[in-house]
């Protein structure tokens, strides 16, 4: 299996807590990863095998649209502890607490509810552990856009995880994010969270979110763009979920050709934001760690797996998912992140 640079590198003050990649998904290398005491995180993609024995493992029922769907694989510098408390998974290091909480939906309208409580406990066991700035989290759950008494589930989510969150959160400490619908009842979230804050990055093209003006529903979603965390061993880029959106508005509404392109802008323009604030050495997605590409309808697939590449550079590591974006007329939407060079392989 490829190396990653933590392993090479000696426990010391220049070290990265962690890094994350995409790993061959085959059984051998599941199991190797499993045991392997460093393994801080390992999410895995499908409608089968919901949730596995072990507290480090996530499994996200959307679809993978690659034939071999890779594993995405956070490794520690230094072996996790690992656990389950009150319904939370979580492992950690001494700098990072990776965590997820499974709510069940008895109704299905009681998502605000639902995402109130998760949200809760989730923050709730940061807080009391001492990880309490989160960097980066992913939301699943079913029928995103199912109305009900005039708001939408996503809506009604956002609704949820304010309260939860709190009127006097500073919108500079909310975490990068991502929110998918999937086909299955139930709601996920995992997490990273860190002990010491990590620096938001907002996009220049974009109005933040948090600032989304009542069109999209009465509560702006609670996330940044992305947060840019400094560790000895270098920054690391956490990307929200990002979509075709300029200024607060939807572009290019049937045309997922250009979705992509407007997608791979609004990256780009990110990644030299945090540039410019301390972030990676880097300047285009072609170089960021991995990305994870969500597509509404699996028959966009083959162009946009044919088109990404070609726009982004052959070598990025990326991941394809079936999955729902939070507004109807998005056809995808791309998160990405940094933790460090990847490795060459020869
Ligand atoms: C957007 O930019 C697209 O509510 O946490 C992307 C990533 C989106 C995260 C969230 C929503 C969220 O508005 C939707």
């Amino acid at each position: 299996m490829p190396l990653g640079p933590s392993d090479t590198t000696p426990e010391s003050v220049t070290a990265s807590p962690v890094d994350c990649s995409l790993q061959p998904g085959d059984p051998v290398t599941r199991e190797a990863l499993i045991a392997d005491d460093s393994t801080l995180a390992l999410v895995s993609w499908g409608d089968t095998e919901w949730q596995g024995e072990d507290p480090r493992q996530v499994r996200v029922p959307l679809p993978a649209l690659q034939p071999s769907a890779p594993l995405e694989v956070w490794r520690s510098s230094a072996p996790v502890t690992s656990g389950r408390e009150g319904g939370i998974g979580y492992s950690r290091n001494a700098e990072l607490m990776f965590a997820h909480v499974t709510v069940a939906e008895p109704d299905s309208g009681e998502l605000e509810r639902a995402t109130d409580l998760a949200y809760r406990r989730l923050y709730g066991f940061l807080d009391a552990t001492g990880y309490r700035h989160p960097l980066r989290v992913w939301n699943f759950f079913s029928d995103i856009h199912i109305e009900r008494e005039g708001l939408d589930r996503y809506q009604a989510f956002c609704v949820g995880r304010h309260r939860a969150l709190g009127e006097g959160i500073d919108s500079r400490e909310l975490p990068a994010a991502t929110v998918i619908g999937t086909q299955r009842p139930g709601l996920l979230i995992y997490v990273l969270a860190a002990r010491a804050p990590g620096t938001q990055i907002e996009n220049p093209r974009q109005v933040s979110a948090f600032r989304y003006p009542p069109d999209y529903g009465p509560q702006s979603p609670s996330f940044s763009r992305a947060m840019l965390r400094r560790w000895p061993g270098g920054s690391h880029l956490y990307i929200s979920g990002t979509a075709s959106i300029v200024g607060h508005t939807s572009r290019h509404p049937s045309d997922a050709c250009a979705q992509l392109a407007e997608v791979l802008e609004n990256l780009n323009t990110l990644i030299l934001t945090a540039r410019a604030e301390g972030g990676p050495e880097i300047e285009r997605v072609g170089e960021l760690s991995l990305v994870k590409v969500y597509l509404r309808d699996p028959a966009l697939f083959p162009v946009i797996d044919a088109e990404l590449p070609r726009l982004a550079g052959a070598s990025l590591p990326r991941l394809f998912l079936q999955g729902d974006i939070c507004r109807q007329d998005l056809l995808l939407e791309i998160e990405g992140l940094y933790t460090g060079p990847r490795p060459v392989i020869v």
